[in-house]
């Protein structure tokens, strides 16, 4: 579409619509990420689709231009920012569940020195819908936060995100504290986020690697049918 152009989302097609959404994400535009979203909800998609397909989709453009210093890092805060405005919309469908028994507590967080969150909030909202209660723990938490909250909520799986080569090297000292207090033990660790592995998480000693939000719902449901 050309710049300028004033588009009526509703006048779009479903490949047009999801097409312009991912211009809208990279631009920043909140407001229209949101009304698109909204727009294919109404049109009968599964939140999942459109989550893959126009949001998640999106931020992996904007990825490859901010590796590329085409986007910097005020752009991609914008572009953040109306992914979110999309997710929004998402969450009460993606962490609805059926199930009225709870799985237990899942405490979740993006390690120290780390402040990316879109991809921890995903996990969250599908650990919710398979019946996790969550607690989330926010960006940039050192071992004493892990600690904290495991004393609070005796969860039945710790998880920890990282999105930053840098900053996975930390989810080990977590891990090697918990095992230091012999918590380890008793305590599944899911480790995830873009820069990982399988075979990191094996060389950290975590229980499981989420590859993303939807296997990372199942493993942890197997890890709670595992410990019971
Ligand atoms: Co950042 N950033 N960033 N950034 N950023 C990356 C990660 C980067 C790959 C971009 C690039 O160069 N292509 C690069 C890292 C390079 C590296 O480490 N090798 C990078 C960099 C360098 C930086 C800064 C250092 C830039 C700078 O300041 N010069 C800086 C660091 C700040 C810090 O954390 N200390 C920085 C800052 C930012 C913003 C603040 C601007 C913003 C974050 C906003 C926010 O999160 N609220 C941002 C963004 C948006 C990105 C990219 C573009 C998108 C990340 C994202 O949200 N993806 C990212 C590029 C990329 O990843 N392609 C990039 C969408 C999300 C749905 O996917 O997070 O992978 P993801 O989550 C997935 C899975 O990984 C998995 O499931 C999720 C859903 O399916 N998963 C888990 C994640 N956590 C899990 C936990 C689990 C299980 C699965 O269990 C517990």
């Amino acid at each position: 579409m050309a710049d300028g152009e004033d588009i009526i989302l509703r006048d779009l097609n479903d490949t047009d619509l999801v097409e312009q959404m991912k211009d809208d994400l990279y631009d920043g535009m909140a407001a229209e990420v949101h009304e698109g979203t909204q727009i294919l909800l109404e049109r009968g998609w599964d939140a999942g689709d459109v989550l893959s397909e126009a949001l998640v989709e999106g931020m992996r453009i904007v990825g490859i231009d901010f590796r590329d210093g085409i986007l910097f890092v005020p752009e991609v805060l914008q572009c953040a920012g109306a992914m979110k405005s999309g997710m929004e919309l998402l969450r009460p469908i993606l962490a609805s569940t059926d199930s009225k028994a709870s799985l237990g507590t899942y405490v979740i967080g993006t390690v120290k020195g780390d402040i990316h969150d879109i991809g921890k909030n995903l996990v969250g909202m599908m650990l919710e819908g398979a019946g996790f209660e969550v607690i989330d723990l926010g960006i940039n938490n050192p071992v004493d936060n892990y600690l904290a909250a495991i004393d609070k909520h005796n969860p039945a799986i710790l998880g920890m995100s990282a999105l930053l080569t840098t900053t996975m090297p930390y989810m080990q000292v977590v891990i090697e504290e918990l095992d230091k207090r012999g918590i380890l033990k008793n305590l599944p660790v899911m480790v995830g986020g873009a820069p990982l592995n399988q075979e990191f998480a094996d060389a950290i000693n975590a229980t499981s690697y989420g590859r993303d939000a939807a296997v990372s719902a199942e493993l942890a449901k197997a890890l709670v049918g595992q410990n019971r």
